[in-house]
């Protein structure tokens, strides 16, 4: 029975075809799928903190007003994600949880500190960037309410990514020399740290070859990270920012750029929970868990007041 069910599984799966949440699928696959989706969500919520510093310091009523529809954003992408992984049978308290206690990741990039108004402009710029070129692929994944949920995802996304370019933009065009110096700066420090995002390089990355079998990851994490390097030269060029990398250059028989070597003791670090921001991020979201317990307490107790009436 369960080697039928199995090879049917297998079956889908080789000819392309969508996994739904009613289906049987192998444990294996639901525990790796809980896992990627719940640290997804896990990232869209705490990578709401860096950004938040800058909420009320945003320099016009428009910024400020397009930095908060971003945030919102991505705290309604942190809900398709949980929903996705509630799907799969764990709770939504039980994955809280485990980021709380520090068991489940989230993406590194939100380790790092937001510095200057300029890092926002380069968090949209090349935080969600990245984030896209990641994404794309997964709106076809074989888990099908994931997918669905990175279509909508993505889109939201690819504002974000805009919004942030043409903030960059205009301090680079109309901007002062302070501005635009600002501007580098940020770039330098959040250009490394973005190449990260996507994981270590394939061959140190334990759970690709699987998932990459089971249609979850659809292109590996070196090649989305070439991808990524490619379309993000000619962007730093319109805009007029240098790269900080002396080795990154086209490379015409590899049709792709050669780029220099990334700093993964630095990754593994930040990954470990000793990066810059790291305790002061899963601080954040825990006082945040903390602070909301009477609201919680309180939408409980009014369904079960609401539950009686009817009952009565
Ligand atoms: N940070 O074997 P692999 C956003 C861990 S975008 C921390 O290669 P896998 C939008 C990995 O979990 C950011 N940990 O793993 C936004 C594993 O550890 P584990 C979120 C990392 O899963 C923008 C170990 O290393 N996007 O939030 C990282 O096959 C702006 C071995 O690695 C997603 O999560 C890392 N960078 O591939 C919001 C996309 N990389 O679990 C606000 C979905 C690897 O065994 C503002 N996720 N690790 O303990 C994925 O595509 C994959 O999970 C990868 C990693 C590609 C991240």
């Amino acid at each position: 029975e369960e080697a039928q069910l199995e090879a049917r599984f297998e079956a889908r799966i080789d000819e392309g075809g969508f996994i739904e949440a009613k289906d049987w699928m192998p444990d294996h696959y639901r525990k790796t799928l809980v896992r990627q989706i719940s640290q997804h969500a896990h990232s869209e919520i705490v990578g709401m903190l860096p950004e938040g510093n800058w909420v009320t310091r945003a320099p016009t009523l428009k910024r400020k007003a397009i930095l908060l529809a971003k945030i919102q954003d991505e705290g309604g992408h942190g809900l398709y994600l949980y929903a996705a992984a509630e799907t799969l049978g764990t709770s939504r308290d039980q994955l809280l949880d485990a980021l709380h206690s520090g068991k489940a990741k989230y993406s590194s990039i939100f380790n790092y500190p937001t510095l200057t108004w300029a890092d926002i402009g380069v968090i949209g710029w090349l935080v969600d960037g990245a984030a896209i070129m990641n994404q794309v692929p997964l709106c076809r994944c074989s888990y099908a309410p994931y997918a669905r949920a990175m279509i909508r995802v993505c889109r939201e996304e690819s504002f974000h990514q805009r919004q942030g370019y043409d903030s960059l933009l205009v301090m680079m065009q109309g901007g002062t020399p302070e501005q635009k110096a600002m501007v580098q700066d940020a770039v330098n420090r959040w250009w490394w740290p973005c190449l990260m995002m996507f994981g270590p390089p394939d061959g140190e990355s334990v759970h690709s070859a699987q998932s990459m079998r089971w249609g979850i990851k659809r292109i590996s994490n070196d090649e989305l990270r070439q991808k990524f390097i490619d379309a993000t030269v000619q962007q730093a060029q319109v805009l007029g920012v240098t790269l900080p990398d002396p080795d990154l250059k086209w490379n015409e028989e590899r049709g792709h750029h050669d780029f220099g070597a990334i700093d993964w003791d630095e990754f593994w670090r930040v990954v470990g929970g000793e990066g810059p921001c790291n305790q002061e991020r899963l601080g954040m979201r825990i006082k945040a868990w903390d602070d909301g317990a009477w609201v919680r307490d309180a939408a409980l107790a009014h369904a079960r007041k609401q539950a009686t009436k009817e009952q009565a």
